[in-house]
């Protein structure tokens, strides 16, 4: 039987089957619950590590998806467009089932816990990674906004304390090689987030084609307009400003931050740069995984 750790770094945190959930948020008993979840054959799931690119590509599978929000009438939350499987949402209380096909739903799990029916392989999971090092610059700053997390003093204490997973969603090196070693057991296809800073386009047109969604031009004009951070940091729903303030603290940082590939150089150090890169040899090893981590790269 899987049992339950506490996480050092992160009174409110807790580890299960190698992950950290938020204590207020999620039992192991609803976790262990979505292994049943029952599946359409058409359900589409977006899963991410944390500051991977969540919101951005919410937003881009939910404008591909529908076409009423692509003639504006978006003023609907995101997490309403593309509901959580493991947060708390207006889905968990009503049931999924209540939603119209495609259903669409963003995750941060593992695979192991995701819904077993998914390895059926007919509904369809888009994977966004993005190169650590900038995840963690992107999540440092995030810790001081997110009320349920334990402060860092400083990014020294939080190197670390990312290397170690004693943050939410656990390891990071964990989260993706889980999903990509065992892509084989999914309809899985995996985007980059430095694709889609260099060519979003692109990146639309894939999602599109995976999706088998067919849009014409002015469609997908439309998608990579709304999509981008330009437009993204004006939009309070996009910055969560209707959340709670018992969640997020929006006087201390913005979700729509800087939207940048590098940013890390800003902040890790040399050694720590080039400890990373060792590690990351380390634990990647022969797998075709490879990152930009420059925008000049
Ligand atoms: S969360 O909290 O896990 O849901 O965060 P997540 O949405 O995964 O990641 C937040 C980072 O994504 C950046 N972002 C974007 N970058 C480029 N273009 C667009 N449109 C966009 N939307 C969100 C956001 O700025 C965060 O990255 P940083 O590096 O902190 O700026």
């Amino acid at each position: 039987m899987a049992t339950v750790t506490p996480v050092l770094r992160d009174i409110n945190l807790y580890r299960y089957k190698g992950f950290c959930f938020v204590k207020e948020l999620m039992s192991t008993e609803f976790i262990d619950s979505l292994q049943e979840f029952h599946l359409r054959d058409d359900d589409i799931f977006m899963i991410t590590y944390p500051k991977s690119g969540t919101i951005w590509t919410q937003q881009i599978l939910s404008l591909i998806c529908s076409d009423g929000h692509r003639d504006g009438t978006e003023s609907i939350e995101t997490s309403v467009r593309v509901p959580w499987l493991e947060f708390p949402t207006l889905y968990n209380e009503l049931g999924h089932s209540s939603r119209p096909s495609p259903r669409l739903f963003a995750s941060h799990l593992s695979y192991q816990f995701v819904p077993q029916g998914l390895k059926n392989k007919k509904a369809k999971v888009i994977y966004i990674m993005r190169n650590p090092k900038d995840i963690m610059k992107s999540l440092y700053h995030f810790e001081a906004m997110a009320v349920y997390a334990e402060k860092s003093p400083d990014f020294d204490h939080f190197y670390e304390k990312f290397l170690d997973g004693d943050v939410f969603a656990g390891r990071w090196f964990d989260h993706i090689l889980g999903w990509y070693t065992h892509k084989n057991d999914y309809n899985i296809l995996f985007i980059k987030y430095e694709d889609m800073i260099k060519d979003l386009r692109s990146v639309v047109k894939q999602i599109c084609a995976f999706l088998k969604m067919e849009l014409n031009d002015e469609a997908i004009d439309t998608v990579v307009k709304r999509a981008s951070f330009k437009e993204m940091k004006k939009d309070p729903l996009a910055n969560k400003e209707n959340v709670p303030e018992d969640f997020f603290n929006l006087k201390k940082g913005s979700f729509m931050r800087k939207g940048t590939v590098g940013d890390w150089k800003n902040i890790m150090t040399v050694a720590q740069s080039e400890h990373f890169d060792k590690l990351f040899h380390e634990e990647v090893g022969d797998l075709a995984l490879n990152f930009t981590w420059d925008a000049t790269d």
